[in-house]
């Protein structure tokens, strides 16, 4: 069976992060997003199909041929015009019954295993306390769909559509038939509209974990899942004497922890990165690739991407920081409101409760800090953005 994935998103809600990578290749713990969407899909499916777009390329480099014994085939999607008619790239490809799942989130194997099971055309649905920000699934008495409503004030169900499905081959038909939707988009769930007109359409219950990382901070969450999974202490890395290691903690291969450093796992400290001397790393943390986080650091449930640098005596609490971000010495993060409300942060020109009471900041790619920078909770800058030695940033700077 063809596990079709859909990765070709502008990702503009999780910009900055998105400038220089699509989104299915945000690094999630020790491997993207992406390289995670196909160890769900793995068990059922025989090759993949990656439907890219927006900065395709970087994912055809980054995974190659095959996955991990699995085939990939790429097809390109030009313009995003909706989750329909990315499927329907796979046309040239697919021959079979196959499973649809989007490149942006973080699910257990069960669910491409359920929607296998379920038979024929199938969606997948999960039980969420607040269902009025999804498509919410009504089914009718014998349990099959009977209809999926966008972002209902008043929701019939508490089943979320997962955006994850299973299609025979007659799909490409009903797409060929869906119209545009409102937003300008051709959909998937229109077309299951017609698809429901001609014969029944499964429900494939989820319960494990369903993150859709969208938004800047949700890659906290998924990370913040993902660390949660490690157990016990993986140390292929040096550890110097004098290194107190407490909880669940990687060190990878060629990476260094200098003496003094106190680490409050879970942590990954990834290959070739440099942590210390006398610095804290508090979970759920990640330090990339190649990473530094010096002397005196202190780096609590943040994700440091690869060749990131926080310089001596910093504090980076609950942020990101994307590849090559430097850290001036000094550089501090706030990461709480005074007044305790949840920080809020600027999602394609809205200012969106992000439902964390504390969250840091969040830097694009090459961004730098001079000394004793200071930061405030919910501040976003983009990639390659100065900020001066001794300033006070309290908004965003990122050009849209
Ligand atoms: P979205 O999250 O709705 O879109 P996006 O990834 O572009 O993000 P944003 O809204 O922030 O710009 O897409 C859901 C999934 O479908 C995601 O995995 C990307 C994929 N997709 C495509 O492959 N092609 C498309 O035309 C669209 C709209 C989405």
């Amino acid at each position: 069976m063809y596990g079709v994935v859909l990765a070709a998103g502008r990702g503009t809600r999780m910009r900055p992060l998105t400038d220089r990578r699509p989104k299915p290749l945000l690094p999630v713990g020790d491997r993207s997003l992406l390289e995670r969407v196909f160890d769900a899909a793995r068990d059922v499916v025989d090759a993949f199909v990656v439907v890219t777009g927006y900065q395709g390329e970087m994912i055809r480099e980054k995974l190659g041929e095959s996955y991990r014994d699995r085939p990939i085939h790429y097809v390109e999607q030009a313009e995003p015009k909706g989750t329909a008619h990315a499927i329907a790239q796979a046309e040239p490809v697919v021959d079979d019954r196959f499973v649809v799942l989007n490149g942006d989130v973080l699910v257990n194997p069960s669910l491409p295993r359920a929607l296998v099971d379920a038979g024929g055309t199938a969606v997948a649905a999960t039980e969420v306390a607040d269902p009025s920000s999804y498509g919410v699934i009504s089914t009718a008495a014998d349990g099959t769909l009977a209809e999926i409503v966008e972002k209902p004030a008043d929701p019939p169900t508490n089943l979320a559509n997962v955006g994850c499905y299973a299609f025979e081959p007659d799909v490409f038909e009903y797409i060929d038939r869906t119209p545009e939707s409102d937003r300008g988009e051709y959909e998937i769930t229109t077309t299951l509209e017609l698809v429901l007109d001609d014969r029944t359409v499964s429900v494939a219950r989820y319960e494990g974990t369903w993150l859709d990382v969208g938004r800047p901070w949700e890659l906290l969450t998924a990370t913040e899942a993902v660390l949660a999974d490690i157990e016990g202490q993986h140390l292929a890395g040096t550890v110097e004497d004098g290194v107190h290691l407490h909880g669940p903690v990687v060190v990878e291969e060629d990476a260094r922890v200098r003496s003094g450093a106190y680490v409050e796992g879970p942590a990954v400290i990834r290959a070739g990165a440099d942590v210390g001397p006398n610095a804290y790393i508090r979970g759920s943390t990640v330090v990339g690739p190649d990473a530094h986080v010096g002397n005196a650091v202190e780096v609590k449930n943040s994700v440091l991407m690869a060749d990131a640098s926080v310089g001596h005596q910093s504090y980076v609490g609950d942020s990101i920081l994307g590849r090559d971000v430097n850290f001036g010495a000094g550089t501090n993060v706030a990461n709480l409101r005074h007044d305790g409300e949840n920080v809020r942060l600027t999602v394609k020109d809205d200012r969106v409760d992000t439902g964390r009471r504390k969250l840091g900041v969040i830097v694009g790619d090459g961004a730098k800090t001079g000394i004793n920078a200071s930061l405030n909770a919910g501040v976003r800058l983009g990639a390659d953005e100065r900020v001066g030695l001794g300033e006070v940033v309290t908004r965003d700077r990122v050009s849209e």
